[in-house]
């Protein structure tokens, strides 16, 4: 969808939007008129428009006369504490909201989310949203979806298609959460420091972004060398196994530092230096990225140097962003969530309320 001046979309692409949920504002047209001719429409705001027919509002129409918001959302799987969190986050917004979600678990397969988009596609949902497991190779299904006159919303990870291919996308800066993690590092180390890096998931978002913002900073300070870089597909018994051969090697001798691209995975490593008779925190560094509240545990007891954030409570903007859709609001075509950044100096503050 083409971007107008003031970071909205444009008159056509809103009116693509509008005239696939047309029946919306009809239907509500019709219970307005309705409630005036039965003399129930006092003390009611009766439906002016459809940005006032939020699911759970229950002042103004009897359930049976409203019409359920179905909305499709493709999951990549549930390989971390993050993506648990952004799983229940996702899940109770939609019942606080009264949203009909239907929810599919691709388990780390794309050809999975392309199904699951189909089988949205097939069932009609007002708006499908999904996290694509990698960036590419989703412009024909999208395509498809664009067809059927479905708005698409990205969240967490984005695909690289053009942007006229879904409305809006909410999530981190990988990109940022990489430079962080090794500003972090260069002013631990004091600037010199052999890593080792675990990945993400090969060709996703995350793991190409954050290593490419990790690499920009390390570059620049000559006493940093990324010795090791291997996929431990952010899970934390990958991350343990990579870690446990990498010590065994001839490079693993000389490793001071490591980066994983997420807190499983390096809590996976972590178990694997202590087993390799090696110190977390003091013969290697570790730096790594979500913030989850193991990784906050971990820093406490100095295993782990420091986890950027990365916030997975993604259900409340993801729901507002698809009511505004459905209400022909503008919207912009990126939101970036707002993330902290946890060391020794506040990890036990956070701590007591993490829930993920
Ligand atoms: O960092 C990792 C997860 O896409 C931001 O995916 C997400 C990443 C997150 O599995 O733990």
């Amino acid at each position: 969808m083409a971007l107008n001046g003031t970071g909205g979309y444009t008159g056509s692409e809103v009116s693509r939007v509008r005239s696939s949920h047309r029946f919306i504002p009809f239907v509500m047209a019709s219970l307005a008129a309705c409630f005036l001719l039965v003399g129930c429409g006092s003390g009611g705001d009766t439906a002016k428009d459809s940005g006032g027919t939020k699911p759970g509002d229950s002042t103004t129409q009897p359930d049976a006369n409203k019409k359920k918001i179905v909305v499709g959302f493709s999951q990549i799987g549930a390989e971390s504490a993050w993506r648990t969190a952004n799983t229940q986050s996702i899940k109770d917004e939609a019942v606080k909201r009264g949203i009909d979600l239907k929810f599919l678990d691709a388990q780390q397969k794309q050809e999975n989310q392309i199904k699951a988009i189909r089988s949205f596609i097939a069932q009609k949902v007002d708006v499908i949203a999904f996290s694509p497991v990698v960036e590419t190779g989703w412009e024909p299904v999208l395509q498809e979806v664009k067809k059927a006159g479905i708005p698409v919303i990205v969240s967490d990870r984005r695909p690289d298609v053009p942007d006229d291919l879904y409305v809006t996308f909410i999530g981190s800066d990988f990109v940022q959460e990489g430079q962080r993690a090794a500003d972090w590092l260069v002013k631990k180390t004091g600037g010199k420091a052999v890593i080792a890096e675990l990945e993400g998931t090969v060709g996703s978002a995350p793991a190409n972004d954050r290593k490419k913002g990790f690499d920009e900073v390390i570059a620049k300070n000559p006493g940093m060398k990324i010795v090791f870089s291997q996929t431990g597909e952010f899970t934390r018994a990958k991350g343990k196994e990579v870690m446990e051969a990498l010590l065994k090697s001839p490079t693993g001798s000389q490793i001071t530092a490591l980066f994983a691209h997420n807190d499983d995975m390096a809590i996976g490593a972590i178990q694997a230096i202590e087993e390799a008779g090696k110190v977390p925190g003091k013969d290697i560094t570790v730096v790594s990225i979500d913030g989850i509240h193991d990784a906050l545990q971990a820093i406490i007891d100095g295993k782990l140097g420091c986890s950027v954030e990365c916030n997975p409570l993604l259900g409340p903007p993801l729901f507002d962003a698809i009511e505004a859709v459905l209400a022909h609001k503008d919207l912009p075509k990126r939101t970036v969530m707002k993330d902290d950044q946890f060391d020794i100096s506040n990890a036990a503050q956070v701590l007591p309320d993490r829930k993920y």
